[in-house]
């Protein structure tokens, strides 16, 4: 008879097992390894990693069946390196251009690409029109901190008229500019606008932006407290998080508003949604008339 004493592990492999029964599921979707995150204290990147991680869960989405690409900049890094799958973190700006090419080659992936105000507004603005005009099947998700974040703070096309930056440093002139409707205006199937304050809506918008078929775009909202929120009197993320929550008019009730009533509102929920055919389908269709001789 087995002695009910034996000691048959040692502490720290108990100590081991314990650790890893506790092990929180995202753990699945995350590199545990490169935790703790490089982002500053009160970052909204975290907040969006968290609902990535999330959504993927939700769906069942196995790691192997998305490929996250990025471009340059602090939230370029919410996928890379942090995210358990295929990532490729490309130049500043182009992340839509190498991912316009992963999904002609792999339709059956989910592929998305997160970066930055700067990266996909201002750098990479002219692909992102094109590739939502084009309607090719990839999610876009705009990390829109109204920054340049990692190369300090200087003026984007996302930064608020009259606010001061390190390229802007009495004041900004220039109109900020509206990406999420130039995105859907440019033909997109899905288009929503959600702040890292609505984290339960936001999931739920990335999980219908990735089953869409089509082009789909996320512009998220994003406290910057380093490069950006110390500039507007919002020093601390949570400040933030307070400001998007009292400042946030749903897109249903903004549609009865007068332009000045909106004047300094985030207006979130649904742009858009609509079933144009995915670019490459119609590339496969166009490919197999080819075939069959049709333009013989
Ligand atoms: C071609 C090129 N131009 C400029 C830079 C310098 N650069 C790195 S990140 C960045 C801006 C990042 O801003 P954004 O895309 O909004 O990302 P954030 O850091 O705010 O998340 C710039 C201008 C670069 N790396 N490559
Ligand atoms: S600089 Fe801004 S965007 Fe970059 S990690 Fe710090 S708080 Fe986040
Ligand atoms: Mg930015």
């Amino acid at each position: 008879m087995p002695d009910p004493f034996e000691v048959l592990l040692t502490d720290e492999e108990i100590e081991e097992q314990m650790a890893m029964s506790k092990r929180h599921r995202l753990m699945d979707y995350l590199r545990e390894e490169m935790m703790p995150t490089v982002f500053c204290e009160g970052c909204g990147c975290g907040t969006v990693l968290n609902g990535y991680a999330h959504a993927m869960d939700e769906m069942g989405i196995r790691p192997e069946d998305l490929i996250s690409v990025t471009g340059i900049g602090c939230s370029s890094w919410i996928p890379s390196p942090y995210l358990k799958s295929d990532t490729l973190h490309t130049t500043h700006g182009r992340a839509i251009a190498f991912a316009t090419g992963v999904k002609v080659m792999q339709p059956d992936k989910h592929v998305v690409v997160i970066a930055g105000d700067g990266d996909l507004a201002g750098i990479g603005g002219n692909h992102l029109i094109h590739a939502a005009r084009r309607n090719i099947g990839i999610s876009v998700f705009l990390i829109n901190n109204f920054i340049y974040g990692m190369t300090g703070g200087q003026v984007s096309p996302t930064t608020p008229i009259g606010v001061r930056t390190t390229t802007t440093p009495y004041e900004n002139v220039e109109h900020s500019m509206n990406i999420a409707e130039v995105v859907a205006a440019a033909g997109a199937n899905y288009v929503a606008r959600w702040t890292t304050y609505h984290v339960f809506p936001l999931m739920e918008s990335m999980q219908n932006a990735m089953k869409k078929d089509g082009f789909s775009f996320i512009e998220i909202y994003t406290q910057c407290p380093t490069s950006y929120g110390r500039r507007v009197g919002l020093r601390k993320g949570d400040e933030h998080l307070k400001y998007f929550k009292e400042n946030s008019v749903r897109m249903e009730k903004a549609a009865g508003m007068s332009e000045e009533e909106l004047e300094g509102k985030f207006v979130i929920g649904k742009l858009i949604e609509r079933d144009r055919e995915e670019f490459t389908v119609s590339l496969r269709n166009l490919n197999d008339r080819v075939k069959r001789g049709e333009f013989r």
